[in-house]
């Protein structure tokens, strides 16, 4: 069994280092090739569309019903304009907090196009290459703050307002890209109180084990319960007997049909999960958790035209559960542990996680 969970770790590292690594060749290409096949421009942006005239002009998206939930408190929407939290590729020009809304004209906006290598390619999570051939009315597509608004050329705008970069960073979707995150918090010695955590691995921050919403999951609570057993349930420890001898089955099985290495490792680790998830989801807590924040967040990725939204679900564990003591990473988290709640650790949380965990009350009362 240590050997399939040496190899599992394995291929998540291949995964990793496959996903981060650009190519600055293809990215060339598809420039060249988008421009010349669909008239669509990579690196050039249009500012004349994000040039809102004033509130009587019929093309403002006041004028088109944008209401007031473009108009909102900055805390909301600063990581997403901030030029030094910007992942990789992002180049973000300026946006002042009196200009963040689209209801303020700011003739001189010309923010800097950028989508992904990763997200042009078109992988199976990412959306057709230009908005009009997006089914807006799945269910995917649906934004937890409402009604989506569009420029007049059609590019979904985000509700908070502008970021200074356009296009799909590295976000799949245009418009809302929905994640779910767990809050799972027990109570620690001495009358403290403990969540669980991972550290990212993209920029190595504490966040709740959440992740993006898979077509294939029942509800975003199960988004979420998925979430935290590929994230943080890597542990050897929570492979009970049921669960090992389901996997050398599937091994032995693999081996015989003559499958590579690399097959039989995506298929443990697709079938690992899924026994972890069916077991969690029906441990103590994980049956009905509570959903205490659906919306927009905060996060760095985020453009103009494609941001993060999430549902996020608590769970108090009482007493032990044989599948939380001992956390450990998996997929694209460097680390997993419990950690004392205290006002600096929430605080230091990736994007809107600070607001989203204090929607839990005792994580309020600890940083009042
Ligand atoms: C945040 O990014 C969400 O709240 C969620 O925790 C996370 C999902 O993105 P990945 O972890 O899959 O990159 O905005």
């Amino acid at each position: 069994m240590s050997g399939i969970i040496e190899r599992y770790n394995g291929f998540v590292e291949a995964y990793r280092q496959r996903h981060d690594n650009r190519d600055p060749g293809f990215f060339k290409f598809a420039k060249y090739a988008l421009k010349a096949f669909f008239g669509y421009s990579v690196k050039t942006h249009n500012a004349g569309k994000h040039i809102f005239k004033g509130p009587g002009d019929s093309n403002t998206p006041a004028a088109k019903g944008l209401d007031s939930r473009a108009v909102t408190g900055m805390n909301e929407h600063s990581i997403c304009r901030d030029p030094s939290e910007a992942p990789e590729g992002y180049h973000r020009v300026g946006v002042p907090d009196d200009k963040v809304s689209w209801n303020t004209p700011f003739e001189d906006y010309k923010p800097s196009e950028y989508t992904a290598v990763s997200v042009l390619r078109q992988p199976v999570w990412a959306d057709p290459l230009k908005p009009k051939d997006v089914n807006w009315k799945d269910k995917a597509h649906q934004s937890h703050l409402g009604e989506i608004k569009f420029d007049q050329t059609g590019m979904p705008l985000n509700p908070k307002g502008r970021t200074g970069t356009e296009g799909r960073g590295q976000l799949g979707k245009w418009g809302p890209n929905h994640a779910a995150d767990p809050i799972i918090t027990r109570d620690g010695p001495d009358g403290t109180y403990e969540l669980l955590l991972i550290k990212r691995g993209d920029n190595g921050q504490w966040a709740l084990p959440g992740g993006m919403v898979d077509p294939t999951d029942a509800s975003f609570s199960a988004a979420a319960i998925r979430e935290l057993a590929e994230e943080a349930l890597n542990s050897p420890e929570v492979l009970d007997d049921d669960i090992k001898s389901q996997l050398a089955l599937l091994e032995g099985q693999l081996k015989i049909k003559g499958e590579t290495d690399k097959e039989i490792e995506a298929r443990i680790i697709g079938l690992r999960n899924k026994l972890v998830f069916e077991k969690l989801k029906n441990s103590p807590g994980f049956q009905q958790p509570e959903e205490v924040y659906k919306g927009y967040v905060d996060d760095r990725r985020n453009t103009d035209n494609a941001w993060m939204e999430t549902a996020a679900y608590h769970t108090h564990i009482e007493g032990s559960n044989p599948y939380l003591n001992k956390p450990e990473a998996g997929d694209d988290a460097q680390h997993a542990q419990w950690v004392e709640v205290t006002p600096e650790l929430v605080n230091s949380l990736y994007a809107s996680h600070p607001d989203i965990v204090k929607h839990v009350p005792r994580i309020k009362e600890i940083c009042a």
